[in-house]
């Protein structure tokens, strides 16, 4: 997986070069695909999705993907960068392993696996459904199946350096932290005895330790002074390494500190508020697996937006992604793939266990990136039901075991009758007041400046309920605008015009607004849209025609009218007429 540093870790290939094919009538198991692959491949590259195969677009059966690797060490792990949806892994025609959840890396230790040729099959399924699925069928953006992140062979010797975390208590004021890291080892077998050893901004500490299976041990590596924080812009960052028995692993940090004051979100000790794009890791060519370049330019143009932060909605984005975000100096929102859950799929067992797995993985791939600031635990699901506030308190409790250093969050399209946001620390809501109806009075047409009261409105219901000192943030608001409908003398839905008047109007007026904390826009580009009659039917072309740029990524008018807005309040996002 292409990163913008040297991981350090000495032996990776990359599995780019694979056969597939699609198992319409969902034989391969039976068949023994993964001992006898069938004779009629076709030939495929990784990362990528099957539905931009020429003829598999709607496709979210069984897909079947075969390759092989040349071990050059006796022990390995395959790591999969991602995989929508579920899949099965055999090596040898002997199964390894299975993973449910896309947008989340795992992997597999193969110890002894032997030096040499061996064979790799992967099944595949897109299969979602409208029950207990993470995401479930029902969503608002393109669901591209297949091995949408890099695969990789690591190779090791006698054991691994699994993942470390690196923990600090930072003096913002003196510009020093305290540091220690927990680090996780695991041996190929038999107990394994090295030196540990942890560097970071030019000190080191170092253990001996022996290590049986897997284990975490905790090096305190003390006092680092005269540090340079990671900002907004600023991204400040220390290489950290840790090596044993062979194995070296690099990860970069940041020291800076994230935090809600009341209503205020702080960082290094000042406030600031969220100017934000949501963006979608996604492209018409390519879908999910977009290629370096891609990102990094995406990164640019949301720069020249005026952003300071994006939302990656609505999963965990690739690790380049992440990298990039680290540089330069964007705050990052990241969440899991949970979306659009009503009650009946809420009070479900299984999702309760593959939501809180989901975090799981995300955090332990994660935790390190000082550009994620917050954790998203959900996005619109129906937090006004019953089931609601049992799955909020348990994800949000897990988050917080995982990681208390962040703030945690979830979106909330129910601003009304969410009973929910005890189990947050920043309020964010979903609002679409012009576009879908106007939430106040229940869905009469209404005009842009509605909205500061509809804040007051909310305000009054925090306050109500006791909520009324967290940060409020409008994680998501926008309207349609299909990229090239233009008429200037009939600014109507879908014009590029309309949508311009709409942040015109509208951005200025939620930015100022005493309450809120920030503006995350929905969204910085069109994407291409579920093929479901439910979406069908508001999505024109197929697309989610909000974005400020098209699918191409071409500006419509609205981008300049953001770019404006944003612009002339960064770095810290406070626009010059705040109101007290
Ligand atoms: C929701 C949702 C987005 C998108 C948006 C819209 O807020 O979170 O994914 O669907 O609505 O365009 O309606």
């Amino acid at each position: 997986m292409i990163r913008m540093f040297d991981t350090g870790r000495k032996s990776v290939t990359e599995l780019g070069s694979w056969r597939m094919k699609p198992d319409f009538d969902g034989v391969g198991k039976a068949e023994e695909w993964y001992k006898n692959p069938p004779a009629d491949l076709r030939l495929t590259t990784v990362p990528s999705c099957w539905n931009l195969e020429l003829d598999l677009f709607t496709y979210t059966g069984d897909v079947w993907y075969f390759t092989e690797f040349v071990a050059e060490t006796e022990n390995v792990r395959l790591v999969f960068g991602a995989v929508n949806n579920e899949c099965d892994v055999w090596v040898d025609g002997a199964p390894v392993t299975s993973h449910y959840g896309a947008f989340m890396e795992f992997s597999v230790k193969l110890p002894h696996v032997g030096i040499g040729k061996h064979t790799l099959a992967v099944r595949v399924s897109a299969y979602h459904n409208l029950e207990d699925t993470i995401p479930l069928e029902r969503v608002d953006w393109y669901n591209w199946g297949g091995l949408i992140r890099a695969v990789e062979l690591h190779g090791f010797g006698a054991a691994e350096i699994v993942r470390y975390r690196v923990y600090y208590d930072l003096d913002v004021g003196a510009r020093a932290a305290d540091v220690r890291a927990e680090i996780t080892l695991s041996s190929f077998g038999g107990a394994v005895t090295d030196t540990l050893t942890f560097s970071l901004g030019g000190k080191s500490v170092k253990e001996t330790v022996t290590v049986t299976g897997e284990e975490t041990f905790t090096l305190e590596l003390g006092r680092l002074e005269d540090l340079k924080l990671w900002d907004i812009f600023e991204g400040n960052l220390y290489m950290a390494e840790v090596t044993f028995a062979g194995d070296c692993l690099r990860e970069r940090i940041g020291f800076r500190e994230f935090r809600t004051e009341g209503r205020h979100l702080m960082l290094n000790g000042r406030r600031v508020e969220l100017r934000g794009v949501n963006r979608h890791e996604d492209h018409p060519v390519t879908g999910f697996a977009m290629a370096p370049a891609m990102i990094k330019r995406d990164l640019d143009i949301i720069r020249k937006t005026g952003c300071n932060m994006v939302r990656g909605s609505h999963y965990p984005n690739s690790k380049l992604t992440l990298d990039l975000l680290d540089e330069m100096g964007f705050l990052f929102w990241e969440e899991i793939p949970m979306w659009g859950f009503d009650p009946a799929a809420l009070a479900r067992p299984l999702v309760h266990q593959r939501a809180v797995a989901m975090h799981h993985e995300m955090i332990a791939r994660d935790f390190n990136h000082p550009a994620i600031v917050i954790w998203g635990m959900e996005n619109e699901a129906n937090t006004g039901c019953d089931a609601s506030p049992e799955l909020l308190k348990l994800l949000y409790a897990t988050v917080k075991g995982l990681d208390s250093t962040r703030v945690v969050t979830y979106a909330c399209n129910r601003p009304q009758d969410d009973i929910c946001m005890e189990y947050c620390d920043m309020i964010s809501i979903n609002v679409y007041p012009v576009w879908y109806g106007n939430i106040l009075n229940g869905g009469s047409p209404s005009e842009p400046e509605i909205w500061p009261a509809f804040i007051d409105k909310f305000e009054e219901r925090l306050i109500s309920r006791g909520l009324n000192e967290k940060p409020l943030v409008i994680s998501e608001f926008g309207v349609g605008g299909i990229p090239g409908n233009n008429d200037p003398f009939a600014a109507v839905r879908w014009t590029e015009e309309y949508q311009e008047d709409y942040y015109r109007r509208a951005l200025p007026l939620i930015m100022k607004n005493h309450r809120t904390a920030g503006t995350i826009i929905w969204q910085y580009c069109d994407t291409r849209s579920a093929i479901l009659k439910l979406m069908a039917l508001q999505r024109p072309r197929s697309f989610n025609n909000k974005g400020l740029l098209s699918e191409y990524r071409v500006p419509k008018r609205a981008w300049y009218t953001v770019k404006g807005l944003y612009e002339a309040t960064l770095p810290d996002g406070i626009p010059a007429d705040k109101e007290d």
